[in-house]
C-alpha cells in the first residue's frame, strides 16, 4: 500500500494551533511586544476551536480566514504557509535564536520570560538539568534580579516544570489521538486499532500514546504511521514495534499483533503496570501464564483474542480501563461488585459556568442556548463575586440585576431551567464575599478560594470549613486549587473538609477543566467513602467549554463513582433535597 499522500489537508488545526503557541512562547522568551504574543495565542485558540479544517477554508476561493474573529492578515498568511509547506520560516528563525529546550524554563512557577531569558543569556542555561546544577552551585543568586530566596524557589519548581515538559494533559493527548486514529483508519490493511496505555485509562496526564493494531501486513501499517503529518522523526522501527516522535517531543508507540493476540496485547499495554503485576500473580496461582500474546496453559493459548476472554480465563470480569490501577478493582471483582461507572449521558445539569458579566466569553443568553443544545436540563450561572477584580467580579447590585435577567429568561426558554448562582470567593480572613441576605436569594452558591492560597494548612482548612458551615452555601469549587503541571494544591486537611461536607450536606466539586480535575480520582473515592456527593461542573468560560464535562466524567470514573454518587445526575428538585435546601 502507498503511504498517505501529504496533500494540503494533512496539517490539522491542532498542529497549526500548537505552532502558534510555540511561536508565542518563543516570542515571550525574547521579550517581544505583548500584543504580538497575544495575537498568536488568540489565533491558536481560534484555529483550535474551528469546527472545520483551516486547510479546507483556505482551499475554498470564496472564503478567507481573515473573516474569522482573531485572525488578521498576517496570521492568515502564516496558516496558508503552514498548510502549503508544512513549516514556517518564522518559527525556524526563532528556533535558531532560542533553542526549544529553554521553553521548559518558562514552566517553572513564577519564573517569568524575563528571568528565564537572563538565565539563558548570562549563564547559558538551556535545560532544567543545567538550571538545577547552577542553582546548586549558587550561581543563580549572584545574577542581577535574583537572590537566595528566588534561587530556592526555582530549585523547588524544577520537578514540576520537568513533569510539565514530560506529560501532556489528557485533553491534549486526546486531540492527537483523534487525529492519529482518523489518519490510521484510512489504511486498509488495519483490521482493528485501539489506543492503550494511560490514555485509555483516562489518566489526567499522558506521557506517550500506545497504539495497538491488528494486522498481518506489518510494513504497510508502519509506512502509514510514518506518513502521519505530525511525525517529526522515527525513533525505532522493528519487526512488530515502531516508535515515532511528533512535534514538541510527544511520542507514539505502535505495536502490530495478529488477531489471536489482540485482546491480550490490548490488556497488557493498557496496564497499569501495578494492575498487570496482580494479574500475573493470579495467573501463576492457577498454573497459567499471561503475557501480551495471550493466556497460556503450558504451550496452549487458552485466551487472547479479546480482553473479555483474557480476564475470563482468570475468572475475572472485564474491568473498565479507568479502574485498572490496582486500587479497589480486584476486591470489588472478588465480591462480584464492580461499580457501574458514571457516563456522560447521566449528567442532567452543569452547575459551574461564567458569562460576559465577569470573565466569560459568551453572554447569559448564549450560554443558556448552548446548554440547551447540549441537552442539559438545568444550569447554574456562577459568575465571580466582587473580590475577583481581575474578572470584574459581581457586587450585590450587579448580581441581583443578573438574577432579574435570569428570571425573565426562564419565562422565555423552554426545556431548561436556569438557576441563579454565584461563584463566591472565600476571602483571606475567612469571610464570604457577599452579604447573607443576597446569598439567601440564590439557588446555588459554589464557594472558591482564589486568594490567600499560600496560607498555612489550619487557616485554609478553617476558611473552607467556615464556607461549608454557612447555611446558604451549596458546594466547594475546585477544593484543592491545584493546576495540573502548573501549581501545587494548597495545603488543606481534605479529611476535615469531607467530614464537614457530609455533616452539613454540602457538595464537593469535581471541576471538569482538564487543567484542574479537582477533586482528583483518589479524592473522589475518599469523598464517596465519607458519604459526600460530588458535583461535576465544567467551569465553562465560553459556550464550547460546556463540552469539557467529558474530562470530568473520566476522572469520576477513575474514582469509581457511579451515577448515584454524582449529585447532578439527578433532577434539580431531587438535588435540592439532597443538599437540604
Ligand atoms: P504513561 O505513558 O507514562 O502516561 O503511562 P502508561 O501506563 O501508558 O505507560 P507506558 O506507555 O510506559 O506503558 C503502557 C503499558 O504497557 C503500561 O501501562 C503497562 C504495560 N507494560 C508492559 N510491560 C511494561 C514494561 O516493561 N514497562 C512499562 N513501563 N510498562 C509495561
Ligand atoms: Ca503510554
Ligand atoms: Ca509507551
Ligand atoms: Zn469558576
Amino acid at each position: 500500500m502507498e503511504p498517505a499522500q501529504c496533500d494540503q489537508h494533512s496539517v490539522t488545526n491542532a498542529q497549526i494551533a500548537d505552532t502558534f503557541d510555540q511561536i508565542a512562547d518563543l516570542l515571550e522568551f525574547e521579550g517581544a511586544n505583548p500584543f504580538r504574543i497575544r495575537a498568536y495565542r488568540n489565533g491558536s485558540r481560534v484555529v483550535r476551536d474551528l469546527t472545520e479544517s483551516a486547510a479546507t477554508i483556505i482551499a475554498d476561493p470564496n472564503r478567507d480566514l481573515t473573516q474569522l474573529e482573531g485572525i488578521g492578515k498576517d496570521l492568515a498568511e502564516k496558516v496558508a504557509t503552514l498548510v502549503r509547506t508544512g513549516g514556517l520560516p518564522m518559527l525556524t528563525e526563532l528556533l535558531e535564536r532560542v533553542p526549544e529546550s529553554v521553553l521548559a524554563l518558562l514552566r517553572i512557577p513564577h519564573l517569568g520570560p524575563k528571568k528565564a531569558a537572563a538565565l539563558f543569556h548570562q549563564l547559558h542555561i538551556q535545560t532544567l538539568d543545567q538550571l538545577r546544577a547552577a542553582c546548586e552551585a549558587g550561581e543563580v543568586q549572584r545574577l542581577k534580579g535574583f537572590g537566595a530566596k528566588s534561587e530556592q524557589d526555582i530549585l523547588k519548581g524544577i520537578p514540576q516544570a520537568a513533569q510539565a515538559a514530560d506529560r501532556l494533559y489528557w485533553a491534549q493527548a486526546d486531540e492527537i489521538a483523534a487525529e492519529l486514529l482518523a489518519h490510521m483508519k484510512t489504511c486498509p490493511e488495519i483490521h482493528q486499532i485501539q489506543m492503550a496505555g494511560s490514555y485509555r485509562r483516562g489518566r489526567e496526564t499522558v506521557h506517550d500514546l500506545d497504539v495497538l493494531v491488528d494486522a498481518t501486513h506489518v510494513a504497510a501499517v508502519m509506512d502509514h504511521l510514518g506518513a502521519f503529518s505530525g511525525v517529526r522523526e522515527v525513533i525505532v522501527r522493528g519487526e512488530t514495534k515502531m516508535a515515532v516522535r511528533l512535534q514538541r517531543g510527544f511520542q507514539i508507540d505502535l505495536r502490530v499483533v495478529p488477531a489471536e493476540s489482540f485482546g491480550a496485547a490490548l490488556q497488557h499495554f493498557t496496564g497499569s503496570k501495578a494492575h498487570n503485576i496482580v494479574l500475573r500473580g493470579m495467573a501463576k496461582d492457577r498454573g497459567l501464564k499471561i503475557n501480551e500474546y495471550g493466556v497460556f496453559r503450558g504451550r496452549k493459548r487458552i485466551a487472547g483474542r479479546t480482553e473479555e476472554e483474557v480476564y475470563a480465563a482468570l475468572d475475572l470480569p472485564w474491568f473498565p480501563p479507568e479502574l485498572r490501577e490496582n486500587r479497589e478493582e480486584f476486591n470489588w471483582a472478588a465480591k462480584g461488585k464492580l461499580p457501574a461507572l458514571i457516563e456522560l449521558t447521566d449528567i442532567r445539569g452543569d452547575l459551574h459556568m461564567h458569562t460576559t458579566e465577569t470573565d466569560g466569553k459568551n453572554t447569559l443568553e448564549e450560554m443558556v442556548a448552548a446548554a440547551r443544545q447540549r441537552g442539559l436540563k438545568y444550569i447554574a450561572i456562577t459568575d465571580h463575586s466582587k473580590r475577583v477584580t481581575m474578572a470584574n467580579g459581581l457586587d450585590a447590585k450587579r448580581l441581583r440585576k443578573q438574577w432579574k435577567a435570569i428570571d425573565r429568561l426562564n419565562q422565555q426558554v423552554q426545556g431548561i431551567r436556569v438557576l441563579k448562582g454565584i461563584e463566591l470567593d472565600i476571602l483571606e480572613d475567612g469571610r464570604l464575599d457577599l452579604p447573607d441576605d443576597v446569598l439567601a436569594e440564590a439557588d446555588w452558591v459554589v464557594c472558591s478560594i482564589h486568594y490567600g492560597q499560600n496560607q498555612p494548612r489550619e487557616k485554609i482548612t478553617e476558611r473552607l470549613l467556615g464556607a461549608i458551615e454557612h447555611p446558604n452555601t451549596s458546594a466547594i469549587a475546585h477544593p484543592t486549587g491545584r493546576l495540573i503541571n502548573r501549581r501545587q494544591p494548597y495545603d488543606v486537611d481534605l479529611e476535615a473538609v469531607m467530614r464537614a461536607a457530609a455533616k452539613h450536606k454540602k457538595l464537593l466539586e469535581l471541576n471538569a477543566n482538564p487543567m484542574r480535575l479537582d477533586l482528583d480520582d483518589v479524592a473522589c473515592a475518599a469523598a464517596k467513602a465519607h458519604g459526600v456527593y460530588v458535583v461535576l461542573g465544567t467551569d465553562a468560560h465560553s459556550a464550547h467549554d460546556l463540552d469539557k464535562m467529558r474530562y470530568g466524567i473520566l476522572q469520576a470514573r477513575r474514582g469509581g463513582l457511579t451515577k448515584a454518587d454524582v449529585a447532578n445526575t439527578r433532577t434539580w428538585p431531587q438535588m435540592k433535597k439532597l443538599i437540604g435546601r
